[in-house]
C-alpha cells in the first residue's frame, strides 16, 4: 500500500515540477508565462497595461481579483521573482525590467497584484518591482492606486493576471511508469496475502 501511495505521489510531483515556459513576442519582450507554481498550483500568467477596472472586470469586487487574500498574492508575488522575471536563456528579464510588457523603463518595473478594495475607489495589491541592479527587486504592499490610474502612459508600471493552468497532461516517463507499476503490483501482494490470512 505504501508503495502506490509512493508513486501516487510521485506522479503529483511531477506534476507539480512542471517546468515554466516564458511566452515571448518576436521583439523579445516578455508578455507572460506558463506554470507558475504559487503555493502549488500552477498558474498561467500575462502581463497587461492599463486601469485595473478595464483589466479586472470593474475592479468593484473582490471576486474580480486573482487572489483575495494577502498571503496567496504574497506567495504570487515571489513566484514572479523567483519564477518568471529570471535570467535564461528565454532572456534577461530579471536584469533589464524594460524587457517586460507594459514596461520601457530600464531601471525598474512594478507589477501590481491587486487583491483587496479599500474605501471605493481605492485597491490595495502587492507590488512586485524589478530593479536592473541585481539585489534591489523586492515585494511590497501597496495601497492607495485608484481603480482608474491608467498604467498605460505609465513606462515602469504594469498589472499581471493570474489563470490556472489546464491540468497539465504530462507523458509519464519510463521511470514513473515502472515506479507506478510497482505499486500496483504491490497493492496486488497485499491484497493477495491479505486474502491467504483471512
Ligand atoms: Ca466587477
Ligand atoms: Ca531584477
Ligand atoms: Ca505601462
Amino acid at each position: 500500500m505504501r508503495l502506490l501511495l509512493t508513486s501516487l505521489l510521485l506522479l503529483v510531483s511531477v506534476q507539480v515540477n512542471a517546468t515554466v515556459i516564458h511566452n515571448v513576442d518576436s521583439n523579445g519582450i516578455l508578455t507572460g508565462a506558463q506554470n507558475v507554481d504559487v503555493l502549488g498550483t500552477l498558474y498561467d500568467v500575462s502581463f497587461v497595461d492599463g486601469t485595473c477596472a478595464d483589466l479586472f472586470d470593474g475592479c468593484d469586487e473582490i471576486t474580480d481579483f486573482d487572489f483575495s487574500d494577502i498571503s496567496t498574492a504574497s506567495a504570487a508575488a515571489h513566484a514572479l521573482l523567483d519564477q518568471v522575471l529570471i535570467d535564461s536563456v528565454a532572456g534577461l528579464f530579471d536584469t533589464h525590467p524594460e524587457s517586460t510588457k507594459g514596461c520601457t523603463f530600464i531601471e525598474e518595473c512594478m507589477t501590481f497584484i491587486p487583491y483587496l478594495l479599500s474605501t471605493s475607489p481605492f485597491i490595495i495589491g502587492e507590488g512586485v518591482f524589478n530593479n536592473a541592479i541585481e539585489g534591489h527587486d523586492r515585494t511590497f504592499t501597496l495601497a492607495g492606486r485608484s481603480s482608474s490610474d491608467d498604467t498605460i502612459p505609465l513606462t515602469h508600471n504594469n498589472y499581471i493576471r493570474f489563470s490556472v493552468s489546464p491540468l497539465p497532461n504530462p507523458i509519464p516517463e519510463p521511470s514513473t511508469m515502472l515506479l507506478f507499476g510497482s505499486g500496483l503490483a504491490g497493492l496486488g501482494l497485499w491484497r493477495y496475502r491479505k486474502g491467504v490470512k483471512s
